[in-house]
């Protein structure tokens, strides 16, 4: 069961004092017990790993040495390329649980049996930036699963947003190259705020609806756990009669939906440029396992020729409310890596894995996707057989005849190695007509061209459907991030182009844009193909302020405390931060701790300078009188309060914190998510307030 505490004790005595930790921290251990005995490669024994084989004292390195040799030989060969998209990606094991039978839709095996559990692995990541880069980069994050069913793997490569840039993948290597850093500087690393990347998206109008969703807070997930994830095409289901629905996947995660704000991502990225990966880290460490439930939405024939656009066309949702959402299953992540690079690294998804039950449709992008997954598989793991490495490898028998390569250590046993062979049992496998996969028998005829269906050509109306979808604090921030982005590309032609588009989505956002980019004159609405639907209804799902939890449930608070503070406060508010599922991090001058009002001693989670109120969900800065005036002092305290404050963060705060609340500008403007916090039944009413997660009545005075 999923348990938010930390398996560390609540309080321990060393001598005889009484110490206080947080909630969070790293609780690995290593093995203890006989260490073995240190080998080469070959297995021999190694006498001495710290010195190179020499002749004489201070001689020259001997090129016998076969260990330092071999060990140094290993060393520079350890790099594989990395990802040409999706390169910083983060995996955790799990499973998945159905609900119920889908026997009604599918024939997919891990859809037949309620209850039945199927083994699988995630790898969420950014898509432009390279390994190295930051966590809270602006951008779509990648959401790939690999169920290994009783049928095959089956991989659903989603992402965090339902609809994508382009219609058709041969578009995807012009998209790419101007997302990532530019061809001749290098440079800008796992950001679209450049000339490059705007210039491609105002010149794609097919693009503006992903636009309009990546300038959303979308981009800017409060980490992995609190978003959602989708398939974004428009898959088939196909039951034991041969019978086909059309679906969509949606990951929804249990903990609600929620974002970081842009300027808080841009710290961030230099607090902790792992922030998202570590939170997934702790969170699964310390039991508090992350969930998401999956949903289809499944429909036939008759609603894809009704709807208003094309279901092949991935530039386009289909909103919830026209066709409902049906929950099949959970999926659990229990399970951190034992290696990062053994997994996360080298497991390959491909969009072609699918299982008997589930097949394509006709979608663009999904069709060049099917080739590309497998393609470049042999660039990155450098063989063939990357399917034998244990992530990769089917957990269900699999017999084949496929042989040989680089690396290959498990090829047929025996000596049939072709089929039809008439070698009869021990001949091996033989295909079964039955069991097999079947790809759904749809009639297709048509003219060989280079087509752009006319039913892709409306480009605007699904993004004005998502503007006016968001509340006011989000269309707000879209249009800064507008504002943000295009402030960042040097050529004026670019940002004008980008707000004609803009024009063709709601005015008020293009005003905004144009105004925030103080454009001399509006430029004239881009050409459209079609004149965008100005009545779809709006879809409150769309929104993350919307669906965010109703607990604070998986947050963190960071408690800032000094000498002296008052400890009867700091164990109710640590008491009701746990029984609410939430972590507590003390912050302090020092990273030894400080010396509560009754002689408790609370170690720190953090120095003050490593623990800026970035990394909390909520804040509480409680202080003893001189503890109050020492921290008004030290700057990284201020922008802790500073920070929190603008940031739209719940603040509690002890009477005797008002000297630093006043050097960190914010005193006078304390407002209703900011609570004194004087008796121990405050920190209840304190943990119930940070429910709704951010304070957004403060923006708009913020201005
Ligand atoms: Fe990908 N994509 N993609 N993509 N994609 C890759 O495959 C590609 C697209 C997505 O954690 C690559 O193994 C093309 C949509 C994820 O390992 C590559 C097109 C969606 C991941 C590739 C798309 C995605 C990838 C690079 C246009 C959401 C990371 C490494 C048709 C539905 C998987 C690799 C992981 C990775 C190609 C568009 C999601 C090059 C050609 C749409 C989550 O094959």
């Amino acid at each position: 069961m999923a348990n938010s505490k930390s398996s560390r004790p609540e309080t321990v005595s060393i001598g005889d004092q009484k110490v206080l930790r947080g909630t969070g921290g790293e609780l690995h251990q290593t093995a203890g017990g006989d260490i073995p005995t240190l080998t080469t490669q070959q297995g021999t024994p190694v006498a001495d790993d710290q010195n190179s084989l020499k002749a004489g004292q201070r001689g020259p390195t001997l090129i016998e040495d076969q260990h330092f040799r071999e060990k140094i030989f290993h060393f520079d060969h350890e790099r594989i390329p990395e990802r040409v998209v999706h390169a910083r990606g983060f995996g955790a094991h799990g499973y998945f649980e159905t609900y119920e039978s889908l026997s009604d839709i599918t024939r997919a095996d891990i859809f037949q049996r309620a209850g039945e559990k199927t083994e699988l692995f995630v790898r969420f990541s950014t898509v432009a930036g390279n390994k190295g880069s930051a966590d809270l980069a602006r951008d779509v994050r990648g959401f790939a699963v690999k169920f290994y069913t009783k049928e095959g793997n089956w991989d659903l490569v989603g992402n965090n947003i339902p609809v994508f840039f382009i219609q058709d993948a041969i578009k995807f290597p012009d998209l790419i190259h101007a997302a990532k850093q530019e061809p001749d500087r290098g440079f800008p690393q796992a950001q679209t705020a450049h000339d490059n990347f705007w210039d491609f998206i105002s010149l794609t109008p097919e693009s503006i609806n992903m636009a309009l969703w990546i300038m959303s807070d979308r981009t800017i997930p409060r980490s992995f756990r609190f978003m959602e994830g989708f398939g974004v095409h428009t898959f088939r289901m196909v039951n034991a009669e041969g019978k086909s629905s059309f679906v969509k996947f949606h990951w929804k995660p249990k903990q609600g939906l929620q974002s970081v704000v842009w300027n808080e991502a841009l710290k961030l990225n230099g607090a902790d440029p792992d922030f998202h990966r570590r939170d997934m880290w702790d969170a699964i460490k310390m039991g508090d396992y992350p969930e998401w439930e999956l949903g289809l939405q499944v429909f036939d024939e008759k609603f894809a020729e009704e709807f208003e656009f094309d279901v092949l066309d991935a530039t386009k949702i289909i909103p919830e409310e026209q066709v409902p959402i049906r929950i099949v299953g959970r999926m659990v992540l229990d399970r951190c890596v034992d290696n990062f690079f053994a997994e996360t690294e080298q497991v390959a998804f491909q969009t072609g894995n699918l299982v008997p039950g589930i097949d394509f449709t006709n979608d663009p992008l999904l069709q060049g996707r099917n080739f590309s997954y497998l393609d470049t598989q042999l660039s990155r793991l450098g063989s063939t057989n990357f399917n034998h490495l244990p992530i990769n490898a089917p957990r269900c028998p699999f017999h084949h005849f496929q042989q040989d390569g680089h690396m290959a250590f498990q090829n047929p046993k025996g000596r049939a190695n072709y089929e039809p062979n008439s070698w009869g049992k021990d001949g091996g496998p033989r295909e079964n007509p039955e069991k097999g996969f079947q790809s759904y028998p749809e009639e297709l005829e048509g003219a060989k061209g280079r087509h752009r269906s006319e039913t892709f050509a409306d480009h605007y109306s699904q993004a004005r459907q998502f503007y006016l979808s968001q509340t006011k604090v989000e269309q707000g921030h879209i249009a800064d991030a507008f504002v943000f982005e295009l402030s960042k590309v040097q050529t004026a032609a670019i940002r004008e182009r980008m707000v004609s588009h803009l024009l063709n989505v709601d005015q008020d956002l293009a005003a905004k844009v144009a105004k925030g980019l103080r454009l001399k004159s509006m430029p004239e609405p881009a050409d459209a193909a079609r004149p965008t639907i100005m009545d779809l209804k709006v879809s409150e799902k769309l929104s993350i302020v919307l669906n965010g939890p109703d607990s604070f449930k998986g947050r963190k608070l960071g408690a800032l405390v000094t000498d002296g503070v008052d400890i009867d406060l700091v164990t109710a508010l640590k008491s009701a931060m746990e029984s609410e599922g939430a972590q507590i991090a003390f912050i302090a001058p020092q990273v030894g701790g400080v010396e509560a009002s009754d002689g408790t001693w609370i170690e720190a989670d953090e120095k003050i300078d490593g623990g800026p109120s970035l990394l909390y969900d909520a804040v509480v800065i409680l202080a003893s009188e001189e503890g109050g005036s020492e921290l008004a002092k030290m700057p990284p305290a201020r922008d802790f309060a500073a920070d929190a404050f603008s940031h739209c963060k719940f603040i509690g705060y002890s009477q005797q914190a008002q000297p630093l609340l006043e050097k960190a500008g914010v005193w006078a403007d304390l407002d209703a998510g900011c609570k004194q916090l004087s008796q121990t039944d405050d920190g209840k009413a304190f943990v119930e307030m940070c429910r709704d997660l951010r304070f957004w009545e403060r923006e708009e005075k913020l201005g």
